[in-house]
């Protein structure tokens, strides 16, 4: 408790963990790399520099407030040496702004024209580091590395798996992997936070855009897109639309334009996702098969399960992804049905995450034809071909999805956030066991950005334990002791990013924690605004199952709609 004075205004410390957050609160942006709130304090980019009386230079992010400090954020020192550090950054960085994926969106662009840098007194680099684009999902290129570490921290802290490190040293500092081995050939899952919080171009997410453009102007394609449930709240913020604000019709509209002879929503096979599951899950209780069950949908977790845990493969859900459902049913079904050679067929999807680049391209969801999803764009890659396309997207008059395909309950637009595949399963079970018109729509314990959540439902005569895990250093903690004895649950739902597939690593920067909460809330009222918020509800879902496999659980859903991954 106490005051600080900043800048001459006093300003109450409350809860603030340092300076740096005082600082901002009393309305004062100041620069930093290598701060983020939710990863520890790394203290190296000293871009928070300021004079405290009787301390002199120090660094905000670092320093704990104390009552009656003196704080000037804005002196002829801190000036010059946030200039000074800035040039000297410039100086060994690739400086290709114009062609950089982040132009425009790259954090040491912004701060050097913020601080009105334009000339660098320094020498430049004298050597060029190969581009590292062995990945699915990204793309490292450490010439524009400003060593910050936020990736490192992130890998390392919230994902528990520590791919990326400091080597070699002085001048030579790299961050990098292992052995410097490419990033395709180590464990990383290709969850994408680590090119979340770079500030630059240095760690990229692979582009797949011009695939796309290439498809739409071939005249002998059908190209049809999906739409992740995450996309809609957070694609607006490309355009100046607030976190959280639902986009949709526009989305719907730009795709349109851009081309795409069909626009579908994620959310049809989402709802197919929960039946499947569901169903998956009371067998699983009823002939007593492996429990916990765990959600598969997120294809890092999945990598990091067999990489980790290859014991656990068998609980996972044998369920495909919404995205996988998605392709197999565009490229078996839909193409049967409406007459269209599946060879003709160009299966987009748009994916708040990188992970599902790798996805698609898993040969479980290859046949010799080609993948059942040809190319995954994510959220920003999107916002890219809108712009590209000069769609003035906020003008746009919002459309609808196309249909069958395009409806969606409300418990599918909450598979976007941490909790709504547990929430839309615990809609579907709960009916089921409960009697009709008895299922809760609503499930509380699931939602919210924490970590773990854990819950219970006591329903046709038992108590299901269930558990929600976000982040992968979580579903580490959460797995120790599963495996420890200490504790049971019968279905956990686990997805690598925070605060679920709303915090993937495709959606649009910033992406941090203050962000996510409003798109949480975004999908959630959504979800009210929705007609429908059961799975079973959805009679495009429930006619689709009976039409194309005679119902659902059966040993056809189970040949296109399932996988099985193998210890
Ligand atoms: Fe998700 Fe999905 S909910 S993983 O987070 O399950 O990416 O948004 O599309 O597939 O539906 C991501 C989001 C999806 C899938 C769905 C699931
Ligand atoms: Fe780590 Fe995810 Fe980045 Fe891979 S994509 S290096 S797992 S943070």
């Amino acid at each position: 408790t106490g005051n600080v004075s900043i800048d001459g205004r006093l300003v109450e410390i409350n809860d603030c963990r340092n300076l740096l957050e005082l600082i901002r609160l009393a309305g004062i942006e100041l620069p930093t790399f290598c701060y983020h709130s939710e990863l520890s304090i790394y203290g190296a980019c000293r871009m928070c520099m300021v004079e405290v009386d009787g301390r002199g230079l120090t660094a905000a992010c670092s320093t704990p407030p104390e009552n009656g400090m003196v704080v000037h954020t804005n002196t002829a020192r801190t000036r010059r040496l946030r200039r000074m550090i800035i040039e000297l950054l410039l100086a060994n960085h690739e400086r290709e702004c114009t062609s950089c994926e982040r132009s425009g969106n790259c954090r040491l662009q912004q701060l050097a024209h913020q601080l009105g840098v334009t000339r660098v007194r320094f020498g430049g680099r004298d050597r060029r580091l190969p581009v590292d684009g062995s990945s699915p999902a990204l793309v490292k290129n450490p010439n524009k590395c400003i060593l910050c570490g936020d990736c490192v921290r992130m890998c390392k802290e919230i994902q528990g798996l520590g791919i990326w490190d400091f080597a070699f040293r002085g001048a030579k500092t790299q961050v990098t992997t292992a052995f410097d081995k490419p990033l395709a050939e180590v464990s990383c899952v290709n969850c994408g936070q680590c090119a979340a919080v770079c500030p630059t171009g240095a760690l990229t997410v692979k582009p797949d855009v011009d695939r796309v453009w290439e498809a739409i102007y071939d005249p002998d394609k059908v190209v049809v897109v999906q739409v992740a449930p995450a996309v809609r709240v957070a694609i607006g913020e490309e355009f100046g639309l607030h976190p959280g604000e639902k986009a949709t019709g526009q989305m719907v509209a730009a795709l349109r334009r851009i081309g795409f002879d069909r626009v579908f929503d994620t959310l049809f096979t989402a709802d197919m996702t929960t039946i499947e599951e569901s169903l998956e899950l009371l067998g699983r209780l009823d002939n007593g098969g492996r429990l916990p069950l765990f959600t598969s949908c997120c294809p890092a977790w999945v990598k990091y399960a067999e990489q980790f845990h290859a014991g656990l493969l068998e609980n996972l859900s044998t369920c495909r992804s919404p995205q996988q459902m998605f392709g197999s049913l565009i490229k078996k079904h839909y193409a049967r049905e409406t007459g269209l050679e599946s060879g003709k067929m160009v299966c987009v999807s748009v994916m708040p995450c990188t992970a599902k680049k790798f996805e698609a391209i898993r040969p479980e969801f290859v046949t010799a034809e080609s993948p059942d999803v040809d190319i995954v764009l994510t959220t920003v890659e999107l916002a890219k071909m809108i712009k590209e396309a000069g769609i003035v997207f906020n003008e746009l008059e919002p459309q609808t999805f196309d249909n069958p395909l395009g409806m969606g309950s409300g418990a599918a637009v909450i598979y976007g956030a941490s909790g709504g595949v547990m929430e839309s399963v615990v809609r579907f079970v709960s009916f089921h066991l409960d009697g009709a018109g008895q299922g809760r729509v609503d499930f509380y314990p699931a939602r919210g950005m924490q970590g773990i959540k854990e819950a219970e439902l006591a329903i046709g005569g038992q108590t299901l334990k269930l558990a929600v895990v976000n982040g992968l250093g979580n579903a580490e903690k959460l797995i120790r002791r599963l495996e420890a004895g200490e504790i049971f649950y019968h279905a956990v739902e686990i997805m690598a990013c925070p605060g679920g597939c709303l915090g993937g690593g495709g959606q649009p920067v910033p992406n941090d924690t203050t962000v996510r909460r409003e798109r949480m809330k975004g999908i959630y009222s959504l979800d009210r605004a929705e007609q429908l918020h059961r799975p079973q509800d959805n009679v495009f879902v429930t006619r689709a199952l009976e039409r194309w496999f005679g119902g659902p659980a059966n040993r056809n859903t189970h040949r296109d709609l399932h996988t099985h991954y193998y210890p």
